[in-house]
């Protein structure tokens, strides 16, 4: 822990009670790589309100690309940036330098009432707090983007209907009829492709919730037995990931499927209990400062698997190893049709078990700040880049389902590093850490 703390400092994110900010420095560096790829259009993020992304149990959530540009984790925020214009032309207007505002809700102290103190527009420690240069109240967006729109030009934003940035820019969509052209493009694309490279503090904080969940994959493996129950399990492996630092919620609808449910690639219910002589599946992460961790282990509910299991688990075991020794530095994609696929190697691995036709789903996904993070697949795989690499075989007709899910990242150097490699994996180490811990019960309550 101490190490790790030591390279928190070394990569400067501030550790505090809560979530973890990265430098200033790194937010405004990706806006400015934001906005070199805008290439002269307007770029308008906002964030969701708080009524819009708030989790009963674990509470707001901030909008992924939002908070990648701005390590802003309150509600109802906007970020404008509008780039340079040249020096004076011959209409005599002034240049702009690139400009960046940052939008707050004015404060609303009834609101506050019931969510808590929030930043406002006219604090004095707002710029200092967002790192940007100039706040306004959001209220004046509107008469900002008119500005910035008076000759039209083109307006990047999350373009899904869905996001919260519809509702603010609805207006300037029907103004299309006025005289002066503009254009509305999506900016998720743009973004994408800076999110699919991490950074080192990035690194640092996806270490830290793989971390957090191998803590909770190794609370289960010591606590399965049969007669416990999926929620349980679930429970367990919840306050595991919640005793580290940092960590607000889990990253994804957890999977903790026991014999049938085994072989549902995203059972959800967790309405089984855990029966003698079936495996389960943990397919469970936890998100902390936001960054997300993808882990799957599938265990024996008794402690030791069956031949059967064992036959079916080395399938899948192996057509891991086989990807992870494929990989070629430049060359290797994870993408299921991509030259060079990984899943490729995979697939063709347990076809050569006659399996193939239960690997129904891809071998891998990038990671960060969405569990399944944007990205293009097709490219090769560059320092950098965190995915997981995740085979499977699910047969119902047995009530056998194995997957085996591990976090990568591709070094400076170009290696290939397993991020959770201190979770075991290996039958013999399941099988042992599952025992001892049998036994540990059985002489603690002298049955
Ligand atoms: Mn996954």
């Amino acid at each position: 822990m101490r190490k790790l703390m030591t390279a928190f400092v070394l990569l400067g994110v501030s550790v505090a009670a809560g979530a973890e900010r990265q430098p200033e420095e790194v937010y405004r560096a990706r806006r400015e790589a934001l906005a070199q790829k805008a290439a002269g259009g307007v770029v308008l993020l906002v964030a969701p309100g708080e009524r819009d992304a708030v989790d009963v149990l674990f509470g707001f959530r901030q909008d992924p690309n939002f908070f990648y540009l701005t390590g802003w984790t309150e509600p109802g925020a906007a970020l404008l940036m509008v780039p340079a214009t040249g020096g004076a032309g011959a209409d005599g207007r002034p240049a702009r330098p690139y400009t960046e505002i940052f939008f707050l809700p004015a404060r609303n102290p009834s609101l506050e009432a019931w969510h808590g103190r929030r930043l406002g527009p006219d604090d004095p420690d707002a710029r200092r707090r967002t790192g940007v240069e100039r706040v306004e109240v959001i209220d004046t967006l509107r008469a900002e983007l008119q500005g910035v729109f008076a000759e039209g030009g083109t307006l990047l934003t999350d373009t899904r209907p869905e996001a919260p940035a519809a509702a603010q820019i609805d207006w300037l969509r029907r103004a299309q009829a006025f005289p002066y052209y503009h254009t509305i493009a999506d900016v998720r694309p743009l973004i994408a492709e800076l999110r699919v490279i991490k950074d080192q503090g990035e690194l640092a904080l996806l270490q830290r919730s793989v971390d957090a969940t191998i803590d909770a994959h190794l609370e289960a493996m010591r606590a399965v037995r049969p007669t416990l129950s999926e929620r349980e399990v679930h429970g367990l492996m919840l306050s595991a990931m919640m005793r580290h630092e940092g960590c607000q919620r889990p990253g994804y609808g957890p999977i903790v499927a026991a014999g049938a449910n085994s072989t549902v690639l995203h059972y959800k219910e967790s309405t089984g209990v855990l029966h003698d002589g079936d495996v389960i599946k943990l397919d469970v992460g936890a998100e902390c400062s936001g960054y997300v961790a993808d882990i799957t282990r599938t265990l024996p509910i008794n402690g030791r698997f069956t031949s059967r299991q064992r036959e079916i688990y080395d399938i899948v075991l192996g057509a891991q190893e086989a990807a992870i020794a494929a990989y070629e530095p430049g060359k290797s994609t994870i993408g299921r049709h991509a030259p060079h696929s990984l899943y490729r190697v995979a697939y063709e691995y347990i076809e050569r078990h006659g399996l193939e036709r239960y690997f129904i789903h891809g071998l891998s996904h990038y990671t960060g700040l969405n569990v399944h993070d944007p990205g293009d697949t097709t490219q090769p795989l560059q320092p950098g880049m965190v995915f997981t690499i995740e085979p499977g075989i699910y047969i119902p007709e047995e009530r056998i389902g194995v997957r085996i899910e591990d976090m990568f990242y591709i070094a400076p150097d170009g290696a290939l590093v397993n991020m959770s490699r201190r979770l075991p994996k290996r039958i013999e180490d399941v099988e042992q850490i599952m025992g001892e811990a049998a036994r540990e019960r059985t002489k603690a309550t002298g049955r």
